[in-house]
Formats: C-alpha cells, structure tokens, sequence
C-alpha cells in the first residue's frame, strides 16, 4: 500500500508564491486522497503489489481509478519535488544548454511553458521533459501525466506543473498566469537538472 510522504520543506517555505493554506490543503487533503483512492482501487487485486511506477506506465490498461489516482500521487510527489524554497532563478550547465537549443532561451522556454499550461481546458498539468533526447513542452489533462499508456503526450517528465485551480485558487482565484509565472520563483533547477542528467 502507497503512504504519503511528507513534504520535503515546511507548507508556509514556499510563501509569498505559493501560500500556506493551499500547501495545507493541496498536500494534506489532495494529494493524501489520490494515495488512499489508488489503494483503494489496487486492494485485493493482481495490481496490489505494483510498483506507482508500474501502475501509471500501464494506468490506461488498468482502470479509471488507478489512471486518476496512482497519476494523482505519482504527479504530486514529483511536483513537490520540484519546488524548493529558495529556489527559482535559472538553470545552468547541460540544462541550460539544452533549454536554448530546443527553445532559443530560457525566457522563451517559460513562455511556452507557461502557454502550455495555461492553455489546458479545465483540470490538468504542464510538463518539460525529454524526448528522443531533446526537451520538450507539454501538456496533459486531469491526472494523467507523460508516462502513461494513454498520454497525450509521451516523454521522460523532469519538471510538471499543477494547473488544477486547487492549486492556486485561494491566493491567485482565476488568474492561472499569474500563478504559473510566480512558480519559477521556487523551480528546483537543481533537482530538475539531476533529472535531466538521468533522463537524456
Ligand atoms: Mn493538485
């Protein structure tokens, strides 16, 4: 059975960017559902001894209920991941090399992020990661993400972003771009950067 880990910094050490309430909330209550509907949906079956790994790679061929939420704990433990407190700024190395050749610049790498996930109708997740060796931008709906045998999009994710309006409603209300240029104040480039280093 899946538990949920705490998160790797306290829910007020993302602040002012993203708030203590919504980390509360996001964390605690979100993100801890996903864990116990997705055992829910494993217990007693062929599946209960998967890995998270193994049930998302496979979600689409599983169930509705493991694809929403094995994909709901799988995405927000990689998103947690990928925040930082005193974090943000810009990539630098391999990365950053990468991130102009596939965008041009970092600035324009932001904002086809940022369109990507503006631009999901309703409930879903913006992504950059690497695909046939070269990075990539996109986006996929509810819960799914990247790995998944039904993804819209496939590739090897090394920074996803929450668009759910949980994630931002209480301190941004409607405006999902102001929240999604705030995130790259607490960006793990680090951690996005080990990822890319195991991804390419
Ligand atoms: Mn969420």
């Amino acid at each position: 059975m899946f538990t949920l880990s705490p998160l790797p910094y306290t829910h007020d050490a993302l602040e002012p960017h993203i708030d203590t309430l919504t980390m509360q909330i996001h964390h605690g209550k979100h993100h801890q559902a996903y864990v116990d509907n997705v055992n829910k949906a494993i217990a007693g079956t062929d599946n209960e001894n998967k890995t998270l790994e193994e049930l998302v790679a496979n979600a689409g061929a599983i169930s509705a209920a493991v694809r929403n939420n094995g994909g709901g704990h799988w995405n927000h433990t990689f998103f947690w991941e990928s925040l930082a407190p005193n974090a943000g700024g810009t990539p630098t190395g391999d990365l950053a090399t990468a991130i102009d050749t596939a965008f041009g610049s970092f600035e324009e790498m932001k904002n086809k992020f940022a369109a990507a996930g503006a631009t999901r109708f309703g409930s879903g997740w913006a992504w950059l990661g690497v695909k046939d060796g070269a990075l990539t931008i996109c986006s996929t709906p509810n819960q799914d993400n990247p790995l998944m045998d039904v993804a819209e999009c496939k590739c090897t994710p090394i920074l996803g972003v929450d668009v759910w309006e949980h994630a931002y409603y209480l301190k941004y209300q409607n405006k999902r771009a102001d929240y999604l240029s705030a995130i790259w104040n607490v960006v793990n480039w680090t951690k996005v950067a080990e990822r890319f280093a195991a991804a390419k």
